[in-house]
This record gives C-alpha cells, structure tokens and sequence, in this order.
C-alpha cells in the first residue's frame, strides 16, 4: 500500500529530482499531486509513465487525501503553505532554509539522527546540502573519537543555485556576462554563496555552523566554514579538516567509514582514485577519499568529501525521510 503524495514547487530541479529518486527507490505513490507557482500551472509531467497537469498553489490545495508533501519552492513559499499543509494533519518535509533552526522542527539526516523524526509536529527540515554530505561520515567519527573542530571549505557546483546557476555557467562560458552569480563564473571560484551578514560570513557558511550542530545533537561542535560557488555544473565538494578529543587509528577509522551508511570511500590516490564531481552525479551515496592524518594538531584528519548535491544533498534525504515515515504510520 502506498501514500498519496504532494510536491510543492514540482517543476523546479529538486521538484523534477524528488519525481526521479522516488521512481529509482521504488517509493510507494498512490495519488500524486503536483504544485507550482501560477506561471509553472498546466505543464505537464510524467512519473512512472502517467502524465500529471502541475497545478497552482493555493491555500486549498492541501484539502485533499495527502499523507506527504515534499516542499522545494523557496523559504517564504514554505513559511505560509507548510503550516497550511500541516493543519490538514499533513507531513511536510521541507527543503528551504525556512525551518531548519526551529526548535520546533526536527531537522534530518536519515543515516545521522533518523530518531528525530518522532518529534515533529507536521514539518521536518531537510538541511543545506553542504552540510548534508559534511554529516554522513563525520557522524560515526564524532561518536568514537569526539569532533572539537571541523574547519571546512567548499567548492560548491552551479546547480546548487538551480536551473539558473546551470543557466549562468553556460552563459559565461560562452563569455556572456552572468545574471545570477555577482562574477563570471566560468574560469573563476567566486568566495561568496548566498548573502554576507554581519560578522563577515555569508548565510551558507552559517547554514554549516549552525545546522551540523543542531543534526549532530552537540552544541559544542567547532565549525569553521568557507563556501566557495565553482565552475562545476553537479555535485559539491569540500575539503574537511577535522580535530577529535581522542585519538584514533588510522585503520579503524577508515574500516568505520566503510561500515558507515551512505558512505563510499574511494581512497586509492596511488591509482588516481578519489571522490569526483562528475562520478557523484546522479547518485544517492556521500563519497570520501584523501583520507591522511593531519600531523599539525593532537588527533586531526583530512578528507575530501564529495556528493551529489540535488540528490543526497536534496531531494534524496527528503524521500529517505519520507520512508522512514512510513515505515512508522
Ligand atoms: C547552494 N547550498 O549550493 C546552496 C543551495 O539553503 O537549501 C541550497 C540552499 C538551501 O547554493
């Protein structure tokens, strides 16, 4: 038996992303419904060879037979419709910023801290996607060895900034000025995603601090970030330096990042083998390679961390959340 399922913001990257991972992962859709803005209403889409007309969002959309509604249409969208959607006893997994830090809402990782989920009161948070692909294997390493720090810079792929960033590295690889990123993207690595606030980081650095120690449980996490937007059109990367409490093995610690969920290391650099962008793309695991001792502090390590950023850092940790819904209704 299935689930009747929304989609907010359907024909969007993640909305199109949430269709394609639910048909990979064999997600049990009874009815499906597909919503959008006014100016995306009547185009059609198909899941699973039936055709489906978006519809507009509108406060009525949700007095409708739906179990699960999948938000990826912009924070101020899911501030207003995701409490409409959770008063007609809804589940809203949200993939904006909107409401990842409120302490009223869980916010999820599947193979981090999939307990969560039994406290939510109508709305889940799905976390950034730099964090999501941070968390996976850093989780089973904070439990045995205690994170202090983790100082952490990205190098973010366009299509984090959906079909517009896409848009604007072919537009300035054709040597057309950009209409999103504040530089031309082709040729450069721009220091600079999402606004600056006041103490000189921008929001996607504090979406890092802030949401890796909300989903990790421990508030005394260290985390120094550097987000950095790349001409790479899929999946993040990031280099992650990390300072445990106690020390560790270096075999034990790779043989807990093999057993780890979601995780895949590729470490062989001798053969040219480590975590790739291109090789991420269009999978759901978090790949980790260039694992070496950081031989500057007490117990510190380094790692190149590399996912698919629309799908683990997106669409496929909100359909694990689903699953793990309904395995418990
Ligand atoms: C990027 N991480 O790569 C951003 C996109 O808070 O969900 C996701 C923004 C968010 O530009």
């Amino acid at each position: 038996m299935g689930v009747n399922v929304a989609i907010v913001g359907a024909t969007g990257m993640v909305g199109r992303t949430f269709l394609k991972v639910m048909e990979d992962r064999n997600f049990p859709v009874d009815q499906l419904y597909l919503f959008a803005s006014s100016k995306s209403a009547g185009q059609k889409i198909t899941f699973r060879g039936n055709e489906y007309i978006v519809e507009e969002l509108t406060e009525e959309s949700f007095k409708r037979d739906i179990q699960i509604a999948l938000f990826s249409a912009g924070a101020t969208i899911s501030k207003h419709f995701a409490p409409i959607a959770a008063s007609h006893g809804i589940v809203v997994i949200d993939n904006s910023s909107a409401w990842r830090m409120d302490e009223n809402v869980p916010l999820v990782v599947p193979e981090v801290n999939p307990e969560d989920i039994s406290w939510h009161k109508g709305i889940i948070a799905n976390p950034n996607c730099s964090t999501i692909q941070m968390v996976v294997p850093l989780k089973p390493l904070h439990d045995k060895y205690k994170i202090k720090r983790i100082v952490v810079s990205t190098y973010q792929a366009v299509s984090g900034a959906g079909k517009k960033g896409v848009d604007d590295l072919e537009r300035s690889l054709r040597g057309e000025p950009c209409q999103v990123f504040p530089h031309p993207i082709a040729n450069n690595c721009i220091p600079h995603i999402d606004s600056f606030t006041p103490n000189g980081y921008t929001k996607e650095e504090l979406k890092m601090i802030n949401e890796t120690k909300k989903i990790m449980g421990d508030s005394s996490i260290k985390v120094s970030p550097t987000t950095v937007r790349v001409p790479v059109a899929n999946s993040h990367s990031e280099s992650v330096n990390v300072e445990f409490a106690r020390p560790y093995e270096m075999k034990e610690l790779i043989e807990i990042l093999k057993n780890a969920p979601g995780v895949v290391v590729e470490d062989d650099p001798q053969n040219n083998i480590y975590p790739l962008a291109t090789y991420a793309s269009g999978r759901d695991k978090v790949f980790v390679g260039r694992i070496r001792r950081d031989e500057t502090v007490y117990s510190g390590l380094n790692m190149w961390i590399v996912a698919d950023n629309i799908r683990k850092g997106a669409a496929t940790n909100a359909v694990q959340i689903a699953e793990l819904l309904i395995k418990n209704m």
